[in-house]
């Protein structure tokens, strides 16, 4: 049976990777989940897979070279998913010391561990469209230059360039996978889809208990990101390790959407109708409006605490060569996944609100 360590457990990635292993596909194979110790971890993600048979969870952390050299050493791993990452790029400002630690060096021990202990065992490296930046041109494909915008942007970029070396020098099977933003229900509360998707269902069950509605608070509603579902990345982060040679490939929806459209797309599966708003020259009071039983209700406003030091405008990926080598495609459109996100917090929010 193969043996796979996926880091990143608790998170979005790494649990769909692992619930896609055990649950979804017909692979037979052991994962071995690391997490970081924590005071009150959150297993909410890792539900759907905990009590399987072939799955261990294992303690480490991507800062501390010594347990990922224990862990490589130990399990002798055929695959090494690293999904680990502090992936929220608004606080890469606040610690871009923490964020280069764990993102780029905590590459370089995976790879040492690797090249030392299991130098057969094949690696993923999770990249990131936030590493094309500035960008130069629309969609964005693997030729496009490295322009990042954040400390994360920057770590993500050194880890291109690591694995790459890593892989021409020691004849690694390494690769950088560049995923464009990908959400779904597993999603972080802080990233700005799951934001808005929660922020709309507790919307939803106020107005249902006759209450005030409590605005949703974002910062740049203009951006335009290329969505898509995490659970169809992880097929294609597993294809991309099941190839003979090891290659770098780009996963994306290959649309961009901005944040206006996802608003108004969020509150219309929640049955709501609405408007964008904006009083001349004034970018800061751009509102979305609801309208419920011929009243006007501010469902959205901005507020500048959430704008970043330097944004990343536009982001649209070009994933046709994983479409045509790897035989990847996703299966969950923008509307699907926006729907399957509003529905699923409307359920969970309904006795909590
Ligand atoms: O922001 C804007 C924000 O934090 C998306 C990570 O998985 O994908 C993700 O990075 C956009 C940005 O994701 C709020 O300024 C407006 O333009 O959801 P996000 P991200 O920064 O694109 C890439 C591929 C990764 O690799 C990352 O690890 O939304 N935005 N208002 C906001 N964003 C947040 N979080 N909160 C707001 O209130």
């Amino acid at each position: 049976m193969k043996k796979v360590l996926v880091t990143g457990i608790l998170g979005q990635d790494g649990s769909s990777m692992a619930n896609y292993l055990l649950n979804d596909s017909e692979e037979n194979v052991r994962v071995y989940g690391m997490m970081r110790r924590l005071s009150t971890p959150n297993f909410v993600n890792t539900k759907s897979f905990s009590d399987h048979k072939n799955f261990e969870l294992v303690c480490g952390d991507l800062a501390d070279e010594v347990s990922i050299n224990n862990l490589v050493r130990d399990i002798q791993p055929d695959y090494f998913v690293n999904f680990g990452a502090n992936s929220f790029v608004g606080c890469s400002w606040d610690m871009p010391v923490q964020v280069f630690d764990v993102n780029t060096l905590g590459v370089i021990r995976c790879l040492e561990a690797i090249r030392k202990h299991a130098p057969a065992c094949k690696f993923y490296s999770a990249g990131s469209s936030e590493e094309m930046g500035d960008i130069d041109y629309s969609p964005q494909d693997l030729n496009h230059p490295i322009k990042p915008r954040s400390p994360y942007s920057a770590s993500k970029a050194a880890a291109r360039h690591i694995v790459k070396v890593y892989r021409e020098s020691y004849d690694m099977f390494a690769v950088h996978g560049i995923l464009f933003n990908h959400e779904g229900i597993r999603r972080g509360e802080e990233f700005v889809t799951r934001k808005i998707t929660k922020g709309v269902a507790k919307i939803f069950h106020q107005i249902r208990l006759a209450k005030e509605p409590t605005p949703i608070e974002l910062g740049n509603v203009n951006a335009l990101r290329d969505w898509s579902d995490a659970d169809d990345f992880v097929v294609g982060v597993w294809l991309m390790l099941n190839q003979e040679h090891p290659k770098d490939y780009i996963l994306s929806s290959n649309e961009s959407h901005s944040i206006k459209e996802f608003v108004t797309k969020a509150f219309k599966f929640a049955g709501f109708s609405g408007e964008w708003l904006e009083d001349e020259g004034d970018a800061l009071s751009t509102r979305f409006v609801i309208h419920h039983q011929n009243e006007i209700l501010l469902a959205l406003k901005v507020n500048p605490k959430y704008y970043r030091p330097a944004e990343v405008a536009e982001l649209c990926g070009d994933s046709n060569p994983a479409r045509e080598e790897l035989g990847w495609s996703p299966k969950t459109s923008f509307d699907q996944l926006v729907e399957k996100m509003v529905h699923w917090d409307i359920e969970k929010a309904e006795h909590t609100t």
